[in-house]
């Protein structure tokens, strides 16, 4: 019999990849509050591979079985690098999908992210291989108690985990292991400037001259003062270190990431603010030379987010950062996933948001920047991370990843999908590669104004999906 749990392994919320969301803590809404969906808890293993491990905590999921057939598939999403979003039991791709199918659906929050907290401390449970064990034994405890076809029998964690960046409709017959290929990097900002230029040829450009106007005023605390109040900084602008303009430059060229990864997504359902604010509009105020120079414009870029996300100051401190970094507690500002997600690209994923290639349009973070935050909060060298990086490709296989049935979607706006799979590698590995779409745009809602090309590509998924499971 066919193993019919299908699992979606997303990037949701706010929450982003890039994580810089987290750094301007305004930007991070959490979910809602009293969505209908109610909110279960799993009990959970925190060892999925030590037997004599026994310690248990809760895991938080949400459940909808509306669209349920008896003997239909489950599906499964997984929360990603921030708090579940409940909206997703109400809306999303998935649900058309498991309507078509007659699914049963799951979404299961990451371990540490959110509200599913494993220890009190100890982030070196955080990993996905530990999470994919907990994935699998939320389908195995939860299909069965309703009783879904496909989830009986098997031995523990091989009969289904299918995991795939965003949606991958897939179908596993045997243990899948999600590929995450990561190494530091500046791929991201090499496609923000592809995506900027998709825009106008001039933008890219424009950005450019701002950024390097910026980073050559840094270097004269005179300047200083004008700087403090263009960017309407909460304390007066201060620069001690590489770190300190390090930060500063990233954080104002996050405003660029954060609008180039979710482009045009139709993702209000979730709560978030400033789906408006799109690389037309960013563009469009860097093209206005009514503004005054390219430095100008980009200040006017950075007021506008901040009206945007009403942030009444801007934070620019690293020493702020790091404090909310290194605070551990549950309720401390980077609890609901920041400081997970970073200690994830640290000790498995790497791909940094970095400055150092040529072809990118912003000055002065480098990737070694970054990766000195991984000893400071977590005591990770730099050795250390390039060894977890080449561990993670070898284990989940990289770019010659052997399996079946996993469908690999990137859309060509997001920077991400630089790290994704955009070309088929057999016929039961395709990929689904959508031009001018932004981050895990299939995911999301359709809507009227959605690219032809989007609409076919989410037709193309269920397709598949429905090929899969007849089998
Ligand atoms: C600060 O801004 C004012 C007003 O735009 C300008 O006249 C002055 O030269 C600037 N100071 C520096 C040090 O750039
Ligand atoms: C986005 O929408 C909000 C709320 O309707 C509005 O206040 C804001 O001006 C819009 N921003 C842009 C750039 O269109
Ligand atoms: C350019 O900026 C000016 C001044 O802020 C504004 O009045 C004008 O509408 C902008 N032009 C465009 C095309 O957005
Ligand atoms: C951590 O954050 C919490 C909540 O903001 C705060 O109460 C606590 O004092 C912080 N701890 C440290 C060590 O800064
Ligand atoms: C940091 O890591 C090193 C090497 O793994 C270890 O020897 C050292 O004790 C750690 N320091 C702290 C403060 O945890
Ligand atoms: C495709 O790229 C991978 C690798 O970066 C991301 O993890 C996925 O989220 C992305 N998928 C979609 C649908 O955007």
């Amino acid at each position: 019999m066919a193993l019919r749990c299908v699992a979606a392994l997303s990037l949701l919320a706010v929450a982003t990849g890039r994580f810089q969301g987290f750094r301007r803590g305004n930007v991070l809404h959490d979910p809602p509050q009293g969505a209908e969906s109610e909110e279960l808890w799993f009990t959970q293993r925190l060892d999925h591979f030590n037997g004599a491990d026994s310690r248990v905590w809760k895991q938080r999921y949400f459940t909808n079985d509306a669209f349920y057939q008896p003997g239909g598939p489950v599906f499964l999403m997984i929360g990603g690098e921030g708090p579940a979003n409940p909206a997703w039991m109400k809306e999303g791709t998935w649900l058309t999908y498991a309507k078509e199918v007659g699914a049963l659906c799951f979404l299961l929050e990451h371990r540490f992210y959110g509200k599913s907290h494993p220890t009190t401390s100890g982030l070196p449970w955080c990993g996905a291989r530990g999470a994919v064990g907990c994935h699998g034994a939320v389908l195995r405890g939860q299909c069965g108690a309703q009783g879904a076809a496909g989830c009986h029998g098997g031995a523990p964690g091989e009969r289904w985990a299918a995991m795939v960046r965003c949606f991958g409709g897939s179908v596993a017959p045997r243990k899948q292991r999600a590929a995450m290929v990561g190494r530091p990097g500046s791929e991201y900002l090499e496609v923000v400037w592809r995506s900027l230029a998709s825009e106008s040829a001039d933008c890219p450009v424009l950005v450019k001259q701002a950024s390097d106007a910026l980073a050559e005023r840094l270097k004269d605390p005179k300047t200083f003062e004008n700087i403090t109040k263009d960017f309407k900084l909460c304390s007066p602008l201060q620069i001690q270190s590489e770190s300190d303009s390090a930060y500063f430059l990233e954080t104002l060229a996050g405003n660029f990431m954060d609008v180039v990864q979710y482009n045009e997504d139709n993702r209000g359902f979730e709560g978030v603010p400033g789906t408006n604010v799109t690389i037309k509009v960013l563009c469009g105020v860097m093209g206005n030379t009514s503004m005054g120079d390219p430095y100008s414009r980009y200040v006017a870029v950075a007021r506008l987010m901040m009206d945007t996300f009403s942030m009444k100051c801007l934070d620019s401190s690293f020493n702020n950062y790091v404090r909310d970094m290194t605070n551990t507690s549950w309720d401390g500002p980077a609890a609901g996933g920041g400081r997970q997600w970073v200690y994830q690209t640290c000790s498995e994923f790497g791909f940094y948001q970095s400055t150092d290639s040529p072809n990118q349009p912003f000055t002065g973070f480098p990737v070694g920047y970054q990766v000195k935050q991984c000893a400071r909060f977590y005591n990770i060298s730099a050795e250390e991370v390039a060894e977890a990086v080449a561990q993670t490709n070898e284990y989940y296989g990289g770019y010659n990843i052997r399996s079946s049935r996993i469908v690999f979607p990137n859309g060509s706006v997001d920077p991400w999908h630089a790290l994704g799979i955009t070309q088929d590698i057999t016929a039961e590995l395709p990929a689904v590669f959508i031009k001018g779409t932004a981050h895990c745009a299939n995911m999301y809602p359709a809507r009227s104004q959605d690219l032809p090309q989007l609409s076919e590509a989410r037709d193309h998924v269920l397709l598949l999906l429905q090929q899969w499971l007849k089998r």
